[in-house]
């Protein structure tokens, strides 16, 4: 069986500038997150291979799943535990044509419909959001809330973690909705301190899990 994490804190360094990919999965981990994502829209593919290659080096240290958001190929290059799609990515069954079944395949889904289809796939677990207002994606659509969440949850056989404006005030309550676990940017990049950030959520999601 593959483990799914609950805090997945994906490396971002267009929200900030201070850290780079490396630090922030570095300063993630010591934090506690149990999976770190690399998720960058622009540069090379040859700049992303040398970043994930870096980061891959450091999850493997530490024994945290590493995901690489869309470029399957980049995961597959670096020795990724996982890759996630998009609803605008590869399909999940495309994806699983080239990687293996060990792989850890995640899949962003906006609609009930599309979550079906991911899971039918083979997704091991469902991204789903934006929950609430962010800032940190491109366009994003208009905040879900947490009814539809809760909707999701019951719906999905796998895992759900969800994602968009989550912050340490509203974990808990994500968590109580029937989310799996949580995926967040700006609350863990974006702040002053992303160790002691990563440490308060996991002692947030724990705790909400456990009431
Ligand atoms: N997909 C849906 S919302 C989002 C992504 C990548 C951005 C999440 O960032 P933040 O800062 O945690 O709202
Ligand atoms: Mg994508």
């Amino acid at each position: 069986m593959k483990k799914i994490g609950v805090l997945h804190v994906i490396t971002d360094t267009t929200i900030q500038t201070r850290f780079t990919h490396v630090q922030l999965a570095e300063l993630a981990i010591q934090g506690g997150a149990d999976t770190i994502q690399f998720r960058q829209k622009n540069g090379t593919t040859r700049e992303l291979v040398e970043i994930a290659l870096q980061m891959q080096e450091i999850c493997n240290i530490n024994n945290v799943p590493l995901i690489v958001n869309d470029r399957a190929d980049i995961a597959l290059a670096v020795g990724a535990r996982g890759t996630h799609f998009g609803q605008d990515d590869m399909s999940v069954d495309i994806g699983r044509k080239f990687l293996s079944s060990k792989t850890i395949i995640g899949a962003s889904a906006r609609t009930e419909d599309k979550i079906l289809e991911a899971i039918s796939q083979g997704a091991d677990y469902i991204g789903y959001g934006p929950i609430y207002k962010t800032s940190s994606k491109l366009n994003a659509e208009t905040p879900k809330g947490l009814e539809r969440l809760q909707r999701m949850c019951e719906l999905a056989t796998c895992p759900v973690i969800a994602i968009g404006g989550i912050t340490l005030q509203t974990a808990a309550d994500v968590i109580r909705a029937g989310a799996y676990g949580i995926a967040v940017i700006s609350a863990v990049c974006g702040q002053q301190d992303p160790v002691k950030a990563t440490r308060d959520f996991i002692q947030e999601i724990m705790h909400a899990k456990q009431t």
